[in-house]
């Protein structure tokens, strides 16, 4: 085979070769073959120096024409791959504008805060103002001024968190913390009689923790709403009709009250206040155990030994306190059987609210 016939034979296979590289990398690997510095085109150039001078013309033009032939066709072939390449990275992005949008909820109000409100405004309806604290709070605002005795069942690490401190700074005589997380929001009122002085009317809301195992009625953390007032002249009479307004404000119009003789350390006498239940309106039902009566507050006169703590002349003023579980009233006013419901963050359930 003569020189020509090898040259046209190359040019074929490489016009081939360069037509089915199916992408960049392998139609480089074709240029190479022929055209790179060992490639086949190449040996040929090389070799015209062998050639007679009467050959080495024709032989160089074929050799110079198959060249041009090949890099026309691998310059084609390379603008048509990085064509596909692009239009398939560009498929793949591809965003169907024709699709509806995808819908964004906007937040909301959590019901915990929605029903720490209602009460809040109810009071400050009333005259109150609101007053705030510290939750990791010192035991003598949690328990000592609010007559404690230091051997209170609450005061058992059991039932309070306290908050270690690994200063020591904070620490009593015996070793014990002195730091702890409220377990109400009492401590709040305590601050405000030592700080202010009466006439006081306050409105105490705020979140308050319990070493409780969280079930149906028991959170580990929960929220309060707790009330003080301390004037001239107030009387078990006021803390009825105040708490009777507020069941009514808060429930319904129809709603009754009743109060039953309770124990507290810091008020004396003391009371638990049942609401009259809105399924059975007293009758009796399942939601109310048969009693007619849900219960949903803790109240009391001020006990002259919290005004010691706090420098109140009992001679002279008088209060009431009054304290709610903001979990259990969510609960009662919209029939929630398990307060773990509202911290679990389902919005399915806390849509509906
Ligand atoms: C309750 C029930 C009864 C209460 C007492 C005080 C203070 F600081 F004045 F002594 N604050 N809150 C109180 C009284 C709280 O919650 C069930």
């Amino acid at each position: 085979m003569g020189v020509a016939e090898e040259l046209e034979e190359m040019r074929d296979e490489g016009l081939a070769a360069i037509a089915s590289a199916e992408d960049l990398a392998s139609l480089d690997a074709v240029r190479v073959a022929y055209l790179g510095k060992k490639g086949l085109l190449t040996g040929v150039l090389r070799g015209l120096g062998q050639l007679s001078p009467q050959e080495r013309p024709a032989v160089g033009k074929a050799s110079n024409d198959v060249r041009e032939s090949l890099e026309k066709a691998l310059a084609e072939r390379r603008a048509h791959l990085e064509e596909a390449h692009l239009e398939a990275r560009v498929a793949a992005g591809a965003v169907d504008v024709t699709l509806p949008g995808r819908v964004r909820l906007p937040g909301r109000e959590h019901l915990i805060n929605m029903i720490t409100r209602e009460i809040v405004e109810i009071f400050l309806g009333l005259g109150y103002e609101v007053a705030e604290g510290p939750e990791a709070e010192l035991d003598y605002y949690n328990f000592t001024a609010l007559n404690h005795p230091p051997a209170h069942p609450a005061r058992a690490a059991s039932d309070t968190f306290y908050v270690q401190d690994l200063s020591m700074e904070t620490v009593d005589s015996t070793g014990e913390s002195d730091v702890l997380l409220r377990t109400h929001t009492s401590p709040v009122q305590i601050r405000v009689m030592e700080q202010g002085k009466p006439p006081l009317y306050v409105i105490a809301p705020g979140r308050v923790y319990r070493r409780d195992i969280a079930d149906p009625s028991h959170l580990p953390q929960f929220h309060q709403v707790e009330g003080l007032v301390v004037d001239e002249g107030i009387t078990f009479g006021d803390l009825k009709g105040t708490l009777d307004y507020f069941c009514k404000e808060m429930f319904g119009r129809d709603r009754r009250t009743r109060f039953r003789p309770h124990f507290f350390p810091f008020t004396e006498p003391s009371a638990e206040v049942d609401v009259s239940c809105g399924i059975c309106d007293g009758a009796g039902c399942r939601f109310c155990k048969g009693t007619g009566w849900l219960e949903i507050l803790g109240c009391g006169m001020v006990d002259p030994n919290v005004f010691e703590y706090v420098a109140v002349d009992s001679e002279r003023y008088v209060g009431f306190a009054f304290g709610m579980g903001v979990e259990r009233i969510a609960a009662l006013k919209y029939n929630i059987p398990d307060l773990r419901m509202l911290v679990e963050g389902d919005m399915r359930f806390l849509r509906q609210f």
